[in-house]
Formats: C-alpha cells, sequence, structure tokens
C-alpha cells in the first residue's frame, strides 16, 4: 500500500489515532488528526506525537478536510453515521479502520477474535499458547493496544493475535484473519447500533473475506452463530460442549477432543484452573485457533492448564461473616450477568450502570431462581427496576459503597455477593477497571 505523500485524516484522537497517525506519519504521508476534544483534554495524546509533522483539527470536524482526504482512517469510538465520514464516502473517499491498515502491513498468520463476550479471555489464552510454542508473538487489537503497532514495531513476529470488536470490522474492505473465531452472539452495543441485527452484521464481517483456505472457529452450541455459520466461504471448524465432532473441537466427560482431517489429541480437563463452562468454551476456541496454526498438542495443553482468570471477570474478593463478595466488573452486557449467575446460588445481586439499550429479560429466569436481593445503580437503575425489580427483593443505592453497604445488611450468611453490572460503567467511573477497585476498596473496608 502506498501511502508517501498521501492526505490522509485521522478520526478520533485516543489510542487508535495516536498510533495511526504515528505510523502514518513516519511512512511518509501528509497526516491530518481530528477529534471533538479541545486541545487541554487531549494534552497527553498530543504529548506523544510530538516530534511528528502532524496538522491537528480539535475541538471540530471540518467536512473540507474530510472530502479533501486521499484515505480516511477511523478509530472504533466514532460512529459510522457522522456526517462528514457520509459526505466522504458519498464523494468517493476511501474510508478504513484501524485494523483495515494493520491488516494490509501484517506479514504473519492472523488469528482474530470476536463474540459478544471471552474475547479478552480467549485472545489471552491463545497469545499465551503461541509464546509457549517459542513463536514471536504480538497479541493486540481491542483488548488494549491498537493492532497497527505491530507494523509499527518492525519486530520479527511469526503470529498475530487480535481481539476484534464490532466498532473495528465496521470500516474494513480486505481484512481477511488465516483463522477467525465468533465465540457467541447476545444483545449489546445497541446505544451504538440501530438494533441487534446490524450489530450481528457488524460482528460477521470478520469473516467476509476469507476463502475456504482459512478458517471460522465457530461456537456450534450457540444457536444464532451456528445458523450464521452455514453461510460462511472459509472451513468451518466448530467447537461444541454439547455434540461430539467428526471435524472440529469438543468436550465430553471430563475430555476435550480436537479432531481435525482425521488426526485425533485428547486433552483431560480435570486440572485446569479455569472454572465455568464459558471458559470452557473460550479455552476450546483457543486450543483450536493454535492447533489449526500450528501449535504443537503438548505445549497447547500446558498453558491452558496453568492459565488463571484474568481479573475483574468474576474475581473472588474476601469473605465476610460467611458471605463471599466477588465482582465481575467486565460483565458489560446480559450474556455475560447469565454465565455469572448460573455460577452461583442465593445472590445477592449488584448491578446497573450505563444502559446500552438492550432487554434484560434474558435474565428473568435467573433472577427468579437465584437472586435473593438484587441492588440497582447508575443510569439504568430506572429500566432495570422496571423490568426486573418485581421479581426480588429490590433496593436502589446512590454510589458503588452505598450498594456494598447495603448488601452488607442484607445477604445471609453461606450466600453470595456478586458485583455483575450488566451494564458499562462510564456513567459512574473512568471504565471497567476503576469500578472494580471501587468494589474491591468498599469491600475490604467491610
Ligand atoms: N471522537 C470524535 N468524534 C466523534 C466520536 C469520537 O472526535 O464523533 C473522538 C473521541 O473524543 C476520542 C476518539 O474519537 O478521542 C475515540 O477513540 P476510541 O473510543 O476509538 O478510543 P481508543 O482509545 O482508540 O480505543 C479503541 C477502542 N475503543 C472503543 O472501541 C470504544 C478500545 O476498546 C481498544 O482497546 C483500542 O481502540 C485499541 O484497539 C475499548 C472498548 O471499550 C476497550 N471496546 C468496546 C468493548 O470492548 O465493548 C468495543
Ligand atoms: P470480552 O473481551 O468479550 O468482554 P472477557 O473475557 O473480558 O470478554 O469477559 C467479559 C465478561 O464475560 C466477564 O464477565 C466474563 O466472566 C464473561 N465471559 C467470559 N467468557 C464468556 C463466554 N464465553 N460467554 C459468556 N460470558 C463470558
Amino acid at each position: 500500500m502506498d501511502i508517501h505523500n498521501k492526505n490522509i485524516l485521522v478520526v478520533g484522537l485516543a489510542k487508535t489515532g495516536v498510533a495511526c497517525a504515528r505510523f502514518l506519519a513516519l511512512k511518509g504521508a501528509r497526516v491530518t488528526v481530528t477529534d471533538m476534544r479541545s486541545e487541554t483534554a487531549l494534552a497527553e495524546q498530543l504529548a506523544e506525537l510530538a516530534g511528528y509533522d502532524i496538522v491537528r483539527e480539535l475541538e471540530r470536524h471540518d467536512e473540507a478536510t474530510f472530502l479533501a482526504s486521499d484515505l480516511i482512517v477511523v478509530s472504533p469510538g466514532v460512529p459510522m453515521e457522522m456526517p462528514q465520514l457520509v459526505a466522504a464516502q458519498r464523494t468517493g473517499v476511501e474510508i478504513i479502520s484501524e485494523i483495515e491498515l494493520a491488516w494490509r502491513f501484517i506479514n504473519a498468520p492472523l488469528a482474530a477474535i470476536t463474540g459478544t463476550n471471552g474475547k479478552t479471555t480467549t485472545t489471552t489464552i491463545l497469545g499465551a499458547i503461541f509464546k509457549h510454542n517459542g513463536y514471536h508473538t504480538f497479541v493486540g487489537g481491542n483488548i488494549g493496544n491498537p493492532l497497527i503497532e505491530v507494523a509499527e514495531s518492525h519486530k520479527i513476529v511469526d503470529q498475530v493475535v487480535a481481539e476484534i470488536s464490532s466498532f473495528q470490522l465496521e470500516w474494513i474492505n480486505s481484512f481477511r484473519p488465516t483463522v477467525a473465531a465468533l465465540l457467541n452472539l447476545s444483545e449489546d452495543h445497541l446505544d451504538r447500533y440501530p438494533n441487534y441485527k446490524a450489530y450481528i452484521n457488524a460482528k460477521l464481517r470478520i469473516f467476509e473475506n476469507q476463502t475456504e483456505e482459512d478458517f471460522a472457529v465457530v461456537n456450534r452450541d450457540d444457536p444464532l452463530v451456528w445458523q450464521h455459520a452455514q453461510a460462511l466461504k472459509a472451513s468451518l471448524f466448530p467447537f461444541s460442549r454439547k455434540v461430539e465432532l467428526e471435524e472440529g473441537i469438543f468436550y465430553r466427560d471430563g475430555v476435550i477432543t480436537y479432531r481435525h482431517d482425521g488426526h485425533e489429541e485428547c486433552f483431560p480437563t480435570a486440572a485446569i484452573r479455569l472454572q465455568g463452562v464459558h471458559n470452557l468454551e473460550n479455552i476450546m476456541a483457543a486450543a483450536a485457533c493454535a492447533l489449526l496454526l500450528g501449535c504443537r498438542p503438548d505445549e497447547t495443553f500446558e498453558t491452558i492448564l496453568c492459565f488463571e482468570s484474568l481479573h475483574h471477570r468474576m474475581e473472588f474478593v474476601r469473605e465476610v461473616n460467611g458471605v463471599c463478595y466477588y465482582e465481575d466488573s467486565k460483565a458489560t452486557n446480559v450474556g455475560s450477568v447469565e454465565k455469572a449467575l448460573e455460577s452461583f446460588t442465593n445472590i445477592t445481586l449488584i448491578a446497573g450502570g450505563k444502559d446500552k439499550g438492550g432487554s434484560y429479560a434474558p435474565l428473568v429466569p435467573l433472577i427468579k431462581e437465584r437472586v435473593r436481593h438484587l441492588i440497582l445503580i447508575g443510569e439504568a437503575a430506572e429500566r432495570m427496576e422496571q423490568e426486573l425489580g418485581k421479581l426480588t427483593d429490590t433496593h436502589r443505592a446512590t454510589t458503588l459503597e452505598d450498594a456494598v453497604r447495603i448488601s452488607s445488611e442484607i445477604t445471609t450468611s453461606g450466600d453470595t455477593v456478586l458485583m455483575s453490572p450488566a451494564c458499562s460503567s462510564f456513567d459512574m467511573f473512568r471504565d471497567y477497571e476503576e469500578r472494580a477497585q471501587r468494589f474491591i476498596t468498599a469491600v475490604k473496608a467491610l
């Protein structure tokens, strides 16, 4: 891809924008960055670009700049319907996402992981497997470090593992993973998409440019995933906890079996540290990607055996007066909360935060069956109370600390307090990590 002397506009100046602008400037492009935030708000990002010859258009998006560009690179947080993008697209300006740009400069096999939940866990397991197999491995994408950094680094890379969100897939056109995994589908990000179908369609684009030489690792047990998998061009490689597969990877009676081209590998699961059936799915998906991309079975399974749960995903905090406190701050949608509720009984659930527009109805049976007390916080509290409040003893709390205090007063010894919000954190916290830390601090202070 020739970008020397091209006018390239980078839209959004957070992590992605900074990495793209730097990369493009070093490649000799004439780079402009634009962001709605002010110079003061962007001081940290601008400091990272000090010394680079880059034009800034801050606190505004000038349509003229969009129209005069040879190429526009869009950050994931920027919505597709932005009028300036729509105008540029209409006049034929090429618009791409950062992962599309990165893909054009990646010279190693690419394993890309998407799905509503489990992306970070699966991506991290897969990266660890590759490293244990001796590969120089880059792990990036939605997990936190932009994929373009792999092109920027000039290091030798044998394998690239990318966590991919629906936002990043919106502006791809040739992005083509050697192996792409779709872990599951449930409602999320309906504050960004007009409806659930639009969200699903964005996710499915991960397979769009694959051919039968590539693999699609798909959840055989998720009806929506399996339905959509039938139309894919890539070779299907399903994973299942429920059915035995001739080609694919499946779990039965304490053993994971991998079958590919008449070859079979078996891994007992009893000693695996990562708990929860959903993590069994993540493990199978990661193992499938690894083995399809040439990893050795022994090293693959050794990595899986040692892998511990990531922070803020159903993490045990402390026991106080016979009550166990768990924090699951990364559970930012209903699908992940379902898995958390399935893992415990007699629960005091602390939930709520920034509403993402989806339905809370899938939680109804589990709340009826397992939740003794429901404590609601944040902007979503009102709607959650309307949808779920009549099912169990329900309280409102003004802060997370208040919610922890109430939970300690009403939860009986032997029961579990679980913070699994079903919402994003941005109404009350910087991010899910800050929400987790505040919960941990409040629980430790009890
Ligand atoms: N902006 C404008 N105009 C607009 C909208 C936004 O100028 O109309 C600006 C904002 O002021 C901001 C920038 O554009 O400065 C947007 O940046 P960004 O939100 O894309 O932030 P990055 O730091 O680049 O982070 C992105 C991903 N963010 C989102 O998808 C929202 C990060 O995923 C990802 O880790 C990072 O790229 C590296 O690849 C975060 C995320 O929340 C963790 N992802 C969602 C999720 O996991 O649910 C999808
Ligand atoms: P993501 O990167 O897709 O947000 P994470 O691995 O960070 O996924 O996990 C986010 C939340 O989803 C946590 O609450 C976790 O317990 C839950 N989770 C992890 N894997 C799965 C899965 N396969 N299905 C449903 N929920 C999951």
